[in-house]
C-alpha cells in the first residue's frame, strides 16, 4: 500500500468527522497524520511489516500509529467503517464541489437531508439551497454551476492521480516473461490533464496467459471482460484498463491507433484514402490490401512522409500540417528544466523550511531554486519587530551564501488589488529578483474589468510574472472570466513571464493558453508551486502541459542558465 493511500483513510476519517461535528483536536491529528504520512520520505507498509516503531515519528501518535498497523495488515480502518455507517454511502462526493467544506455538508446533511451530489443538485435547482442560514443566492448558484462541471469532468481521473495506478500496473505486467513491447497508450500517453480510462498495449508469446496475469493485478476491483487478446478491469479506485495483446507485425499500428486522439486518428486515415490506402490498428494497407507499414509508428509516418509526430502533439491541431513540412517545433525536455521558479516555505504556505527545499532541489541536480512565498503571509506585521519580510530575506540571502552549488531566487507573490494595484510598497519591490502577480479574490468581476485589473498589474514596472494566469481549478472551477488573448498580448508586451503550473489540480496555463502564448512571443516559466520536497515532482505535470502546448526550450524562462535568467529577469535589459 502507498503512502498515499494510507493517507486517505485519514483524510476521510477527518472530513467525516468534522460532518459529524467532533472534537477539532482529533479532526486536526488526523489531518496532521495524513499529511506526515503523505509527505514522509519512509515507506509506511514496509516500517509496519519490520515491526518498527511509528510513534517515534513526528504528527505520530501511539493511536495513529496503531491505525496504521490496521491499515496495512488489513487494508481497512475499523473507525472509518464506523464513522461511515453513521452517513449516506456519498456524503463525501459533496466535499469534492467548490464552495462546499465539511461545515456546509453537515448544514446540507441535517438541514434538508442532502446525502449525494444527486440530492444536492435538485435541492440546488429547487432553490432550496438559499434558505439555509450560512448560504444565499450566490452560494446556492455557485454550487449548482460546481455540480455540473464536477458531473461533466468528474468521472475522469487527473493523470496524477491515474499515475501511481499506471505504473504499478506497468512494472507488474513487465514482470510477465510472455510480454516483449508493452505501453501505456491513450490520453495518458498524450499526458492529457486528465484521463478517462488506461489503454495498454502488449506484443506477447502467449497472449492467454499474458490475460490471465493482467487480471491477476492485486488492485483489481472488478473484471469486467476477459477474452483471448483484450480484456478490461476496473480498479480498487473505479479507474478502468483496457488491455490488448497483439503481434510485433501491427504493433506500430495498434499503438498509433490507441494513443490516439480520435481525431488525429481520423486525420491520419483521410490522408490514406486520399492515397488509396487503408489504415487501420492492424497496419497501413494499400489498394491490394498488402500490409505496407505497421511495426513501428515512426514507420507509420515516414511512409505519409511525415516527420515523428510527439505523443502531446496529436491533438489534429495543426500537427499534421507541421509534420508533412518539417515545421514540427522541438519539444522541451524534462532535462532542459534547470530549477524550480515557484515554490513556497513556511514563510508562508509550505510545510517545510527554505533550507529543507534547497536540500531537496540540490539532490534532484537543480541549478537554481525559485521561491515566491506570499506577500500577505511576509507583509503581515512589516515594520514590527521579528519583521517576516526580513527575516525571509535574511535566510533566502544566507542560504544562498552557504550553498555554493546552488543559486537561491528571492521571490514575492502579490494578489493583486481589487483595481489592479500592487499592495506593497515600491521600495519594497526592488529586495526581490521574481515579484509574481496573481489573481486571488474578485473572481466573479466580468470580463472587461477583470482583464482591465489584470493588464493593470502586468504593466508595472516590476512585475515578473503572472502566476496561475486563469485560476481555474480542474473538475472544480472554471477560471475567472477574463480575456486571455488581451493578457497574453500584455504579457509578450511587457516581458512579463507566463506560469504553467504543475500543481496536479490547476495545471494553470493549459496547452492551448500555452501554445498562444509562445505564438504571441511571451515567454513562460514552469514551476511545481511545491509547498514541500515531496511536491518538487509537480514540475514533470508542468513540462507535460508545455509539451502539449508545442513550447520549445526557448519559449521557458527555467531553461536559461542563471546568469542569463537574472538578466532576462531584469526588465529593459531582456
Ligand atoms: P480518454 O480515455 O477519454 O482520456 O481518452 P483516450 O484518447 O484515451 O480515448 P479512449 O480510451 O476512448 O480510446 C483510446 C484511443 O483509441 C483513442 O485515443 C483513439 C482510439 N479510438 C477510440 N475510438 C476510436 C474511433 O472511433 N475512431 C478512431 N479512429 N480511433 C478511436
Ligand atoms: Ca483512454
Ligand atoms: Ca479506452
Amino acid at each position: 500500500m502507498t503512502n498515499a493511500e494510507i493517507a486517505r483513510f485519514f483524510k476521510e476519517l477527518g472530513d467525516l468527522l468534522e460532518i459529524k461535528g467532533d472534537n477539532p483536536f482529533r479532526i486536526r491529528a488526523y489531518r496532521n497524520a495524513a499529511r506526515t504520512i503523505e509527505t514522509s520520505g519512509y515507506d509506511f507498509t514496509k516500517l509496519v511489516k519490520e515491526g518498527y516503531d511509528l510513534s517515534q515519528l513526528p504528527d505520530i501518535g501511539e493511536r495513529i500509529a496503531k491505525k496504521i498497523a490496521e491499515i496495512v495488515t488489513t487494508g481497512k480502518l475499523s473507525k472509518l467503517e464506523e464513522v461511515k455507517k453513521e452517513f449516506p454511502p456519498h456524503i463525501l462526493d459533496l466535499l469534492k464541489i467548490e464552495g462546499i467544506g465539511p461545515k456546509r455538508a453537515r448544514a446540507l446533511y441535517e438541514q434538508l437531508g442532502i446525502g449525494s451530489l444527486e440530492d444536492l443538485k435538485k435541492a440546488a435547482e429547487a432553490h432550496k439551497i438559499r434558505e439555509l442560514p450560512g448560504f444565499d443566492v450566490k452560494t446556492e448558484e455557485k454550487i449548482l454551476k460546481g455540480v455540473v462541471l464536477y458531473k461533466k469532468e468528474g468521472r475522469r481521473f487527473l493523470y496524477a492521480e491515474a499515475e501511481p495506478y499506471a505504473m504499478e500496473l506497468y512494472d507488474y505486467l513487465k514482470k510477465h516473461e510472455a510480454i516483449h513491447q508493452l505501453t501505456i497508450a491513450g490520453s495518458f500517453r498524450r499526458r492529457k490533464e486528465t484521463v478517462g480510462d488506461l489503454d495498454i498495449l502488449a506484443t506477447s508469446d502467449d497472449p492467454l496467459g499474458t490475460m490471465d496475469h493482467f487480471v491477476g493485478f492485486d488492485k483489481v476491483k472488478e473484471v469486467v471482460s476477459k477474452g483471448d487478446t483484450r480484456s478490461t478491469i476496473i480498479l480498487e479506485n473505479n479507474l478502468q484498463v483496457d488491455f490488448r495483446c497483439v503481434t510485433d507485425l501491427s504493433y506500430g499500428a495498434a499503438l498509433h491507433y490507441f494513443t490516439g486522439s480520435k481525431p488525429h486518428n481520423i486525420a491520419i486515415r483521410k490522408m490514406a484514402v486520399e492515397k488509396g490506402w487503408k489504415v487501420n490498428e492492424y497496419g497501413v494497407f494499400d489498394e491490394t490490401m498488402q500490409r505496407i507499414a505497421g511495426k513501428t509508428e515512426e514507420e507509420i509516418y515516414r511512409l505519409f512522409g511525415m516527420d515523428y509526430i510527439e505523443p502531446e502533439l496529436r491533438e489534429d491541431r495543426g500537427e499534421i500540417e507541421a509534420a508533412l513540412e518539417g515545421k514540427l517545433p522541438r519539444l522541451v525536455e524534462g532535462d532542459a528544466i534547470r530549477g524550480d521558479l515557484h515554490c513556497y516555505s513556511t514563510h508562508s504556505i509550505g510545510t517545510a523550511s527554505c533550507e529543507e527545499m534547497v536540500e531537496a532541489v540540490l539532490r534532484q541536480g537543480d541549478a537554481y531554486i525559485g521561491f515566491a512565498d506570499r506577500a500577505d503571509h511576509l507583509l503581515s506585521s512589516h515594520g514590527k519587530s521579528g519583521d517576516p519580510l526580513e527575516a525571509y530575506l535574511k535566510e533566502l540571502g544566507e542560504l544562498d551564501r552557504r550553498y555554493k552549488k546552488i543559486r537561491i531566487l528571492k521571490g514575492i507573490e502579490i494578489a493583486i488589488d481589487a483595481d489592479g494595484s500592487l499592495p506593497v510598497a515600491e521600495d519594497l519591490l526592488t529586495s526581490f529578483d521574481l515579484v509574481y502577480v496573481t489573481v486571488e479574490d474578485h473572481f466573479d468581476l466580468d470580463k472587461k474589468r477583470q482583464t482591465r485589473r489584470i493588464l493593470a498589474a502586468l504593466a508595472h514596472p516590476a512585475v515578473t510574472a503572472l502566476t496561475h494566469p486563469t485560476g481555474r481549478i480542474i473538475s472544480r472551477r472554471n477560471g475567472y472570466s477574463v480575456d486571455m488573448e488581451r493578457v497574453i498580448a500584455a504579457a509578450a508586451e511587457h516581458r512579463v513571464a507566463l506560469e504553467i503550473d504543475g500543481h496536479p489540480d490547476r495545471l494553470d496555463l493549459n496547452d492551448v493558453y500555452a501554445r498562444m502564448a509562445r505564438d504571441a512571443g511571451a515567454k513562460l516559466l514552469l514551476s511545481s508551486l511545491a509547498q514541500n520536497p515531496e511536491e518538487l515532482r509537480f514540475r514533470t505535470y508542468a513540462l507535460h502541459q508545455a509539451r502539449r502546448g508545442w513550447l520549445e526550450a526557448s519559449d521557458i524562462l527555467n531553461t536559461l542558465p542563471y546568469g542569463r535568467l537574472t538578466k532576462a529577469l531584469a526588465k529593459g535589459e531582456r
